[in-house]
């Protein structure tokens, strides 16, 4: 009642108070987006460099000179870490979950706004320190986004494992506890702040989404946090939760008892939750829009929803598929390969339903449809090899391979950024006022989603022919030269791929200036946020709470004026 009362004023004045320490949700939602776009364009950056120097490796590279095997290390750390938690945790959940979800359930804000910004310069503060690393003695560090210990957890195990590792695990760690507090005001906000007649079964499959990533978060970023202090600790305290007896060129370490494969578990404990909250949003995302583009109810919208579930709660009893080789017990190996295998359930229902929203419907194959039937596309591709590497058989020669690479891309990297391109182009008009321009859009998509399979498919191929991953230099290698030429075209289709980003960029802040005037509704869509104003008001809903009466995707109602029934047209218009 407090924040609903707050937000009846008038919004704040300031510029400071307006767009920097903003409590508003929306501002806060763009913020994040904001933080993302940048940091994808660092990551982009940086796997550009790595590219390049796996077909020239001698080449004199900017920002980085000739690229010695520690310093590709680095980049790929680097550019794995910023990928997976600036882009991937951040766009997706914290950009459009905070724009959209208090919309999209009719609530003037989230529920704890001081909170939410607070989160915002949390994480923007972990950013900034993650990209300190470069900048100090030794450079950034070398052990790679999983940080394997020991080589993560002492410091004079390469030139970037000093004070590069340490703003790394504290970035880190900050990230964690911005990611915690982000979880906590999603959740609340769900529970307590939805409209009238907003029930948990009307909820967009978005928020739906947005909710079970949150508690994915809740659960998996605690650990993640404890065990980055203990890393901490190993590191710069002398305890040993990580480092066994340890030989370090001729010299004994400090540490002794310690278990390297606790961090593993510690870490893929979080680890495996998280491609599950970079893809569930995406997940949400692709199910909006294409029951709004087919004008179709969604296919099985329960199903969807215990689809969601499930997949939350076998996410985390899976963590086991990426320790295969670490010598873990057949038994274990066997019951976490059932586990990853049974995951393969829900995904394969929530494919089912996507294609069955599709089946026989009048689509409108505008950008946002187009991303969001890429997302589907990718999801599959990706997700095919998925049962490959849950098989401890297979996944032993695979593991350390270009298999993996191209896997892992497909499913969370590139999928995900699907479902955030989708997003983008869908809520754009809601969000600035104005259109994208509709053919840049097209032509965005045609390219990367060529550019990107061009990348990444090869990659399963590579791998099984014994390209190993993390590795800096392959023109020597006898047994890999018959692949350079298939390393050449990817190197070049990430070029093509990485230069048309240029014209999202474009396109973006153009429109945001000089594209159309948008209406309030201009896809014709169901749900809360199209029912206010372009741009919505501070309060959301101008001084008026929404109340609903309608499921989120009544599209094509027989007996209905319109072929579409929004979320708060009057009760009677169709059967519910
Ligand atoms: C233009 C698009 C991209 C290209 C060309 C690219 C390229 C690469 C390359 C060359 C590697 C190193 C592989 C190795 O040596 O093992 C890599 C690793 C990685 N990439 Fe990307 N990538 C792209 C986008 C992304 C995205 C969107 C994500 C988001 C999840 C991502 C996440 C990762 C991760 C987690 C690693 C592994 C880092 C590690 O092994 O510690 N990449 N990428
Ligand atoms: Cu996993």
């Amino acid at each position: 009642m407090v924040a609903q009362d707050a937000h009846a004023h008038a919004g704040p004045q300031g510029f400071i108070r307006k767009y920097v320490f903003s409590l508003d949700h929306k501002v806060i939602g763009l913020q994040y987006y904001f933080l993302a776009l940048v940091a994808v364009f660092v990551g982009m950056f940086l796997s550009l460099l790595m590219r390049i120097h796996m077909i020239w490796p001698t080449a004199m590279l900017p920002l980085v000179g000739e690229i010695k095997p520690e310093t590709y290390l680095q980049l790929l750390t680097m550019h794995g870490t910023i990928m997976v938690f600036f882009v991937l945790t951040t766009a997706p959940q914290s950009g459009f979950g905070n724009y959209f979800l208090p919309i999209q359930i009719g609530a003037p804000d989230m529920a704890f706004p001081v909170l939410n910004m607070l989160s915002f310069w949390t994480t923007f503060v972990a950013f900034v320190v993650m990209l300190a690393a470069f900048f100090v003695t030794g450079g950034a560090p070398l052990h790679g986004w999983t940080g394997y210990a020991p080589l993560s957890a002492l410091t004079n195990s390469g030139p970037g494992e000093q004070l590069g590792a340490d703003l790394w695990i504290t970035s880190i760690a900050i990230f964690c506890i911005a990611s915690l507090m982000g979880a906590l005001n999603f959740i609340t906000t769900i529970l307590d702040l939805r409209a009238k007649g907003m029930t948990m079964m009307r909820m967009p499959l978005t928020c739906w989404a947005w909710f079970i990533t949150a508690i994915l978060g809740l659960l998996a970023f605690g650990v993640l946090l404890s065990a980055g202090i203990l890393l901490l600790l190993d590191r710069n305290l002398g305890t040993s939760f990580y480092v066994p007896l340890v030989v370090v060129n001729g010299q004994v370490m400090g540490h002794k008892g310690g278990s390297p494969l606790l961090w593993q578990h510690l870490f893929w404990f979080f680890g495996h939750p998280e491609v599950y909250i970079a893809i569930l949003p995406g997940m949400g995302v692709a199910s909006q829009l294409l029951s709004t583009f087919a004008r179709k109810p969604i296919f099985g919208y329960k199903a969807m929803v215990y689809a969601l579930m499930s997949i939350g709660v076998l996410g985390f009893v899976v963590w086991g598929h990426h320790m295969f080789m670490s010598g873990m017990s057949p038994y274990s190996a066997f019951a976490f390969s059932i586990m990853t295998m049974a995951i393969g359930v829900p995904s394969a229902i929530k494919t089912f339903n996507w294609l069955g929203t599709l089946y026989k419907a009048k689509i409108r194959f505008q950008t946002p449809m187009l991303y969001a039937i890429g997302f589907v596309s990718l999801f599959v591709s990706g997700g095919l090899s998925g049962p490959f590497l849950a098989q401890p058989v297979l996944d032993i020669p695979l593991h350390d391979t270009a298999f993996v690479v191209g896997h892992f891309h497909l499913i969370m990297g590139v999928a995900a950024i699907f479902g955030m391109f989708a997003g983008t182009y869908y809520w754009f008009p809601k969000m600035f006022g104005r259109m994208m321009n509709e053919s840049l859009g097209r032509i965005h998509f045609v390219i990367t989603l060529i550019g990107t399979y061009s990348i990444f498919m090869p990659m399963h191929y590579l791998g099984m022919a014994g390209q190993p991953r993390r590795y800096s230099q392959f023109t020597e290698l006898a047994y890999l030269q018959h692949l350079m030429p298939l390393n050449r075209f990817i190197t070049y289709a990430a070029i093509v791929t990485i230069a048309a980003q240029f014209i999202f960029v474009i396109n973006l802040f153009w429109s945001m200036f000089k594209g159309p005037k948008a209406s309030d509704n201009p896809w014709e869509a169901t749900t809360l946020e199209w029912t206010t104003a372009t741009p919505p008001p501070h309060d959301n809903f101008g001084g008026h709470t929404p109340v609903v009466y309608h499921g989120p995707y009544e599209y094509s109602v027989p007996g209905a004026a319109k072929d579409y029934v929004m979320q708060t047209d009057p009760a009677g218009v169709t059967a519910h």
